[in-house]
């Protein structure tokens, strides 16, 4: 890594903003020794809240923690941006219908992809992370024809992590023992927690649980986790997705030597995705690049589960189409 970076935060007055902000300052992120310039930007009426956590990370002498900018306009925030997390989002509120959600988060993901195109440094690294995270990652990449497509990602190593934590405990081993796991599709409840090539120890997995289990009880555990951390603790995630960010960020910057993970990347064609959405695949990082891992088997129960969940993702994509967003 660089011995210095800019990092670009949006959303940074949320819950998962101020749960990533810390580690980031604290050479989580980038490693120890890089330094950080940290630039928030926050809607104006969040501006003052931004202001407060900037406060707190002055507090804590954080070593690589070069500086920290608060702002509510893009084009400053993203200027000379090494890396830009796209935290901050517009939710769903009562009666939004779908196409008024992927409406109000183009107004968003496009200015934010308008500014990054113009001002974030070359080879900028970008992370969405607001939902819908894919589509948001496709409108801000369409707005951003200057910067190659392979910089724009969204993020699935939470559903990743949570896939790996689910194996490790109905196994009885630990998560640093299983390996090969994958999320496909979207980052929403059709996404694919696929364990066809995963292993635990060594040992396929497909030998140590029954099918039954991967079905009935993996799989929508998996996908429905958000809801269940919401039932119980009576709010979305926030500090194990700040962690997946860091992680994918983590491991897009120094490697993934001889293991794969999960991230949203530009489709090439691979597996049947059609090129250019942005879908959820196996995915190793090799010289900072995100490189899909090929010829992977994909049984026919696979193949099914990855059709319906990119099926969705083409219909995100065609409602923001229609809409003339693309
Ligand atoms: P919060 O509502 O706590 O924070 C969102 C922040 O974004 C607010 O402070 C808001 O003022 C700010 N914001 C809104 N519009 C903005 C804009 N145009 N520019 C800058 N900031 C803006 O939400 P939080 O719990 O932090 O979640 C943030 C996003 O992450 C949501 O869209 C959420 O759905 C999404 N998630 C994505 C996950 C993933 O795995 N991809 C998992 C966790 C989370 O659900």
């Amino acid at each position: 890594a660089q011995s210095s970076m800019t990092v670009t935060v949006t959303g940074a007055a949320g819950q998962i903003g101020y749960a990533l902000l810390f580690r980031i300052a604290s050479g989580a992120m980038l490693g120890p020794d890089t330094r950080v310039r940290l630039r928030l930007l926050e809607i104006p009426a969040a501006v003052r809240a931004a202001e407060g956590t900037a406060l707190e990370l002055s507090d804590c002498a954080f070593a690589p923690l070069d500086s920290v900018d608060v702002t509510d306009r893009a084009t400053s925030a993203f200027d000379g941006a090494d890396v830009a997390l796209l935290v901050g989002a517009r939710p769903r509120s009562a009666g939004m219908e779908r196409g008024d959600l992927l409406e109000a988060n183009a107004g968003i993901f496009g200015p934010q992809g308008r500014a990054i195109n113009d001002h974030a440094a070359d080879g900028v690294r970008v992370l969405v992370v607001g939902n819908p995270a894919n589509t948001n990652a496709l409108i801000a990449a369409a707005n951003a024809p200057d910067v190659p497509r392979d910089r724009f990602t969204a993020m699935t190593r939470l559903d990743h992590n949570r896939a790996v934590a689910q194996l490790a405990a109905k196994l009885g081993c630990r998560t640093a023992d299983v390996e090969g796991v994958t999320i496909w599709g979207n980052h929403s409840a059709s996404q694919y927690p696929d364990v066809t090539n995963a292993t635990a120890g060594g040992q396929p997995v497909s030998s140590l649980v029954d099918e039954a289990w991967l079905e009935s009880e993996f799989i929508p555990r998996v996908a429905k986790r958000g809801a269940e951390i919401i039932d119980v603790r009576g709010a979305s995630s926030a500090a194990s997705a700040a962690s997946a960010a860091i992680d994918h960020v983590r491991d897009w910057v120094h490697g993934t030597p001889g293991r794969w993970t999960s991230a949203g990347v530009v489709s090439d064609g691979s597996y049947g995705v059609p090129e250019g959405l942005v879908s959820s695949f196996p995915v190793q990082a090799v010289d900072g690049r995100w490189e899909i891992m090929q010829g992977l088997d994909v049984p026919d129960f696979s193949r099914r589960r990855i059709e319906a969940s990119v099926a969705e993702l083409e219909a995100e994509r065609d409602a923001v189409r229609v809409l003339g967003l693309l």
